[in-house]
């Protein structure tokens, strides 16, 4: 399945790996609501015997039982994990403790998938917007430098992800962490396979976005309620399709986690 991939990831990708030997240490942000699925495993080499915190990012969204549960399969495996919401949080200043040191910079580097909250972080401890942030995947473009006092400085990467997923799973949950940009790929097919996911999940969510017996059956009644009709009377499909999207990965039918440690236990 198609993944929007352009140009700058794959550049992205071989200046992490150049620039991360001189770093001190990576903050690795992923999705709380799925934060093995939106790890980025091709990049995860670059880094190794470097300290790394893997910082659960938008736990306002996840299901709050469900994020100790990661927080708890995380840390036995030994990885340093830190969970937040950066929307919510006053000062994230902590995600930085494992990598103080008595004297001279400490530099760093952010990495993730699109979309995860990245340049939202390096905002939050220069306290003023010095990368640009927004609501869809793909925004940071290029790497860049951002000083903060003379003691810290971050390196804001753009999101990577994968030229292409071979695993339906993996490709709704993407796309249910808002790291693929449903605009840029076949979205009717990947809305479907989040719907799907969802439905197997929390049968109740799905329920109260709308009704029927298959997805198709639910989203063209989702379209009869909100009216979303084209010329002629035809229903808005896509419209719906879009509108289904954006409310659920923004959580306006309440909190959802797409994956727990168990999916997990053989690894
Ligand atoms: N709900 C919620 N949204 C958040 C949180 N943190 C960041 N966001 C939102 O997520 C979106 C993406 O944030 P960015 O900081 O631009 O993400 P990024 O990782 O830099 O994305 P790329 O530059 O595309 O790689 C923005 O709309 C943020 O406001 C959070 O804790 N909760
Ligand atoms: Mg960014």
């Amino acid at each position: 399945m198609e993944v929007w991939y352009p140009s700058h990831v794959e550049r992205a990708k071989k200046a992490i790996k150049s620039l991360v030997k001189a770093v001190s240490g990576i903050v690795e942000v992923v999705d709380a609501r799925a934060p093995m699925a939106t790890r980025p495993m091709d990049i995860e080499p670059y880094f190794n015997r470097k300290i790394k915190v893997l910082f659960l990012n938008k736990t306002d969204l996840a299901e709050p039982y469900v994020t100790d549960k990661w927080i708890d399969f995380l840390s036995k495996k030994g990885i340093m994990v830190m969970t937040g919401s950066l929307k919510k949080m006053k000062n994230a200043n902590k995600i930085f403790d494992p990598f103080k040191k008595s004297s001279g910079e400490v530099n760093i580097a952010i990495v993730g998938m699109p979309n995860v909250g990245k340049s939202t972080l390096v905002n939050m401890i220069k306290h003023r917007r010095s990368t640009s942030i927004g609501d869809r995947p793909g925004i940071t473009r290029a790497v860049q430098w951002i000083r903060i006092g003379d003691q810290l400085k971050m390196l804001d990467t753009p999101g990577v992800t994968y030229p292409r997923v071979f695993n339906d799973l993996l490709y709704a949950k993407l796309g249910l962490c808002n790291v693929i940009d449903v605009e840029k790929v076949d979205f009717e097919a990947l809305v479907y396979y989040e719907l799907n996911l969802l439905y197997k999940i929390n049968p109740d969510l799905v329920g109260k976005v709308a009704e029927g017996s298959s997805v198709m059956e639910m989203v063209e009644s989702y379209a009869k309620k909100r009216g979303f009709l084209l010329k002629g009377g035809t229903l808005d499909m896509n419209r719906a399709l879009f509108t289904i999207h954006r409310e659920i990965t923004h959580g306006e039918f309440g909190r959802v986690s797409y994956e727990v440690p168990s999916d997990y236990d053989r690894i």
